[in-house]
């Protein structure tokens, strides 16, 4: 796989950044990074149970991509998707209070941390399957269009998702009927622990989506600014009834693929080469050489999400679990005769 140049990451400055929206953008980012890191803090208190796949070192794509869209844009994501959920505007105590089972999640504690869903925000999941949000991503659009309504819908998925049929269908369905829907790929590289060189014989993905006559382009998914500005022109083509775009962001996770995973087939030097490509202090880098950020800047910054963080976790400890009472309710269930 490409392995990211030596030498310092550094972020080019669009020529019109608004110093308020950048450290928006930086905002966020740490938001997303401390809710994860306190939640590995948790799963070892066995606090958080299950599955936990986390988005330590992608935050940027999340946080540029939802910069780029409307609030009644939706969402579709995958189960790595606490980032996705965060900066599309759920509250974290929710979104905590889902992780921990309790009834006050998002979810009312049934789905836990593959599985945030949050109508109001249009935020449609949360997907255990791998490929299984792009043919809902696919028929929320079709829905769109059909009322008329003038909204685009984003799909997030891994590179891995490219693998499968149902991406296949949808993306070429998408095209056929010019549907308002974002293909956003994340190219971390691995499919748990399968790199892309070894699963796919064409690893440009940008060219198979290409293939379904899809305008299909790569953007530097460490750099928030170039994800933002990309998603940018993405939509305002979509909306301009233009039909669906396929965007990879290359990134790369910093920590395993679960808290299962003991991470042995990646190389420790390429591990450290991509943490030097961390969004979070590229952008911090730049608004300081710019004069927008300083030390104090930063840590304020750093204290307001821990605080964040800190109320979200107080919250979802002193929610209850879902009462027993309650265990059938939202089953359906057909007895057939
Ligand atoms: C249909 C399906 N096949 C296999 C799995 C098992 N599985 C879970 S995560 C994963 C890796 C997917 O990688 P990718 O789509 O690149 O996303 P990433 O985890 O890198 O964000 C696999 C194969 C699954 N959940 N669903």
């Amino acid at each position: 796989m490409s392995r990211p140049s030596p030498g310092r990451f550094r972020l080019q400055a669009p020529p019109n950044l608004d110093a308020e929206h950048g450290l928006d953008l930086l905002r966020t980012m740490v938001r997303i990074r401390r809710f994860e890191e306190r939640c590995v803090e948790l799963y070892s208190a066995a606090k958080i149970r299950g599955f936990l796949h986390l988005y330590i070192g992608e935050e940027a794509i999340a946080t540029g991509v939802m910069a780029a869209i409307d609030l009644d844009d939706a969402a579709v994501s995958t189960y790595r998707e606490h980032g996705h959920a965060i900066a599309k505007g759920i509250g974290t105590d929710v979104i905590m209070a889902e992780m921990l089972g309790k009834v006050d999640g998002v979810s009312r504690g049934r789905g836990g941390s593959m599985h945030l869903f949050d109508a109001a925000t249009r935020f449609y999941g949360g997907n255990a399957i791998v490929a299984g949000g792009i043919p809902l991503a696919v028929g929320l659009a079709l829905a769109d269009k059909l009322q008329g309504h003038d909204r685009v819908t984003v799909c997030f998925f891994g590179e891995g998702a490219v693998d499968e049929g149902a991406f296949h269908e949808s993306i070429n369905l998408a095209s056929l009927w010019n549907l308002p829907v974002l293909f956003a790929c994340e190219n971390n590289h691995y499919s748990m622990g399968m790199a892309l060189t070894r699963a796919e014989a064409q690893t440009d993905l940008a060219l198979k989506a290409a293939s379904y006559a899809v305008p299909a382009w790569r953007v530097d998914g460490m750099d928030v600014l170039a994800v933002e500005e990309a998603t940018r022109k993405a939509v305002t083509a979509i909306r301009g009834g233009e039909g669906p775009v396929f965007i990879e962001y290359e990134t790369y996770r910093f920590r395993a693929h679960s808290m299962y995973d003991p991470d042995l087939y990646r190389d420790p030097d390429e591990v450290a080469a991509w943490k030097q490509r961390d969004p979070i202090p590229a952008l911090a880098s730049l608004l300081t050489e710019l004069g927008h950020l300083d030390e104090d800047g930063l840590a304020t910054i750093e204290a307001e999400a821990d605080a964040e963080i800190d109320v979200a976790v107080t919250f979802a400890e002193s929610s209850p679990l879902e009462p027993l009472d309650d265990l059938e309710r939202f089953v359906v269930s057909e007895v057939t005769p």
